[in-house]
């Protein structure tokens, strides 16, 4: 039998797991001696490269010795810490690890409760100890008294600690310690992490945790064998969570090797493959011996937190540039990913529109990008958080927040944050002159408090939080002061009514863009919409023979994208997404209907 370990590498976002998994990989001599290996090798995902963010956990496999690695590289970012919690169930060891500057950040935590309630024993890894306000001292202690929190057991609170440099190549057991290489790291692996349990000889058991696909097989199903073995052309039970069962032979077996898949024929008890064969094989599923199934149980994970209503586009430049505009599509495409994503949801709402849930508007916002690369239009709403009921009370989701600011925005902080009913826990100032503040805050006061922020810290704050717990309804929390500028009429912007209008505030097109009435082309200075006329005024060339392009002026539009339209928008607004734009618009095109609806909601406060 082979030696096998199964570890997940699972941090805070950007503390450095995808650049440790490539050491790894590196290091133990995976790769070929001519192969071109990229950075960050497992994200492989366009948008992963693009952005330098995990989005979905991947695995691989290393040879160390006589033993075989499993590798489960996780993504840090919260709103996509339901690729963890199914991950963790997978392996018999985690990689926690944590930034020697940064130290303890909200999914820090939320990953490492997570793993301590599956009773792993955390190799704690300080990673960044070449950064110059690196501080592995505290962050140890900080991991420490988190595990006290979470209730470690004594085994837990035994964790073996390595400092490393994942970019530079080295981890070690004592900063004293030379910088050489990944070897302590891998000698933790080996002695710290257990064996897989279950037996070889045992009923076939094992579960799907993530899926993939290939033109030549179909659907595959990335497993982990508890028990017994898989082989290729047998024939076993897939059991759903509903209990619904189907019989298939297994078409293909993949193995994992660094980057590289391989047919395998027969792989055993403890190891991690992929299997094809199985049409409508999902997240989750378990597969089983065919004379004696025994399912393993359903996986389990959080409930999303946020939901969007997505919808057909029906402005007026609708259809004009995407593929996929109609209802049927959406759906279509909405299913698809639900069936992959077990971390969200979606509920048809009637009126072509669609209710999609998910843990932040960071997921909802990559669904969204990957729709309108793969050609679709649609509308987005303002995200709203999922409330529900527990014994007759409503329930809201509340985030653990940490916030670091140069001590001279601290005041403005900490008052916008009260306004929308954060509760501070903790203030700590930090060896850089920073001060990190800690909030308890209802996940409704974040949104569209991200933007706001960074224009009160001059773009020098930073802030993090992940999902803390349900709580009781906190009430009304103050959102977006600022008012739209709306466009009146529809056709192409011009140069000098953009000009004449950047005093009312700060715009989000420039001249030659398509505008319509009822189209928001800017943030007003002031509270309450301002309905403007971005066409109005004499061209561009009238202006430079009479020799006053010297006044034009004009300021750099705010860019907007997807992610920061969602925050920004009000109630009374939508993002409309195409392949090529982004805009905001009013719910109601129509001027005469809005000022009804705004005498309205005057009316009724
Ligand atoms: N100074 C320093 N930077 C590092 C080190 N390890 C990684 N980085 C940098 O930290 C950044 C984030 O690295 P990643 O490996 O993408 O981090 P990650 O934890 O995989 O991020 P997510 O998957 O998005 O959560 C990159 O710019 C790395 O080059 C290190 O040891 N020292
Ligand atoms: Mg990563």
């Amino acid at each position: 039998m082979q030696k096998i370990k199964n570890i997940a590498v699972i941090a805070h976002v950007d503390h450095g797991k995808t650049t440790l998994v490539d050491e790894l990989l590196q290091q133990s001599g995976t790769f070929e001696a001519h192969q071109e290996v990229e950075e960050r090798a497992m994200d492989s995902d366009a948008i992963e490269k693009e952005r330098g963010i995990t989005i979905l956990s991947k695995n691989t496999a290393i040879n160390y010795g006589d033993h075989k690695i499993n590798i489960i590289d996780t993504p840090g970012h919260a709103d996509f810490g339901g690729e963890v919690e199914r991950v963790l169930k997978m392996v018999d060891g985690v990689l926690l690890l944590v930034d020697a500057q940064e130290g303890v950040m909200p999914q820090t935590k939320f990953v490492l409760k997570k793993a301590i309630a599956f009773g792993l024993i955390p190799v704690v890894v300080i990673n960044k100890i070449d950064k110059s306000g690196a501080e592995p001292d505290r962050v140890m202690d900080e991991v420490f008294d988190l595990l006290v929190a979470l209730d470690a057991n004594e085994d837990q609170l035994e964790f073996p600690v390595l400092y490393a440099a994942a970019r530079d190549g080295y981890a070690k057991w004592e900063m004293e310690d030379e910088n050489k290489d990944m070897t302590p790291l891998f000698e933790a692996i080996l002695e710290k992490v257990p064996y897989p349990k279950g037996s070889p000889d045992a009923d076939t058991q094992a579960q799907v945790f993530t899926l993939d696909s290939d033109n030549f097989v179909g659907r595959i199903g990335i497993t982990r064998i508890f028990n017994g073995k898989v082989k290729k052309g047998d024939e076993y039970l897939l059991v759903k969570a509903d209990g619904s069962k189907s019989k298939s032979r297994i078409s293909k077996l993949i193995g994992f090797k660094g980057l590289e898949r391989i047919d395998i024929e027969e792989a055993e008890a403890g190891d991690i493959v992929a299997i094809a064969g199985f049409n409508d094989i999902d997240v989750g599923d378990s597969v089983c011996d065919p004379q004696n199934p025994v399912a393993l149980d359903p996986m389990h994970v959080e409930e999303p937190t946020l939901s969007v209503i997505m919808s057909v586009n029906n402005g007026p430049l609708a259809g004009q540039e995407g593929k996929h505009v109609t209802s049927n599509k959406i759906k279509e495409r909405l299913d698809k990913e639900m069936e992959t994503n077990i971390a969200m949801r979606m509920e048809p709402m009637g009126d072509a529109s669609f209710k999609v849930s998910g843990r932040g508007e960071l997921q909802i916002g990559i669904l969204a990008e990957n729709m309108r690369r793969e050609g679709f239009e649609f509308m987005l709403a303002r995200p709203e958080v999922v409330t529900k009921e527990e014994n007759g009370v409503k329930m809201e989701p509340f985030e653990h927040l940490v916030v670091d600011v140069p001590e001279e925005f601290q005041g403005v902080a900490i008052e916008k944050l009260g306004k929308r009913k954060a509760n501070m826990t903790s203030l700590n100032p930090m060896p850089d002159g920073t001060v990190r503040l800690e909030f308890e805050i209802p996940a409704r006061g974040l949104i569209g408090f991200r933007s706001e922020f960074l224009t009160d810290t001059k773009g020098e704050g930073i802030m993090n939080h992940s999902f803390l717990e349900y709580r009781p309804y906190s009430g009304t929390v103050e959102s977006r002061t600022p008012g739209a500028l709306v466009s009146m009429d529809n056709g192409e912007a011009v140069a000098f009514s953009i000009f004449n209008l950047q005093s009312r505030g700060v715009l989000f097109i420039k001249p030659q863009d398509k505008v319509y009435s009822g189209m928001v082309i800017g943030e007003s200075a002031r509270p309450g919409d301002l309905d403007v006329n971005p066409l109005k005024g004499k061209a561009l060339t009238n202006m430079r023979t009479s020799g006053a392009d010297e006044a034009i002026k004009l300021v750099t539009p705010r860019q907007i994208t997807l992610e920061s339209a969602m925050e920004w928008i009000e109630d009374d607004e939508l993002v409309e997404i195409t392949p090529e734009s982004i805009r905001i618009r009013k719910k109601s095109l129509d001027p005469v209907v809005r000022k009804r609806l705004a005498r309205d909601k005057k009316n009724a406060k």
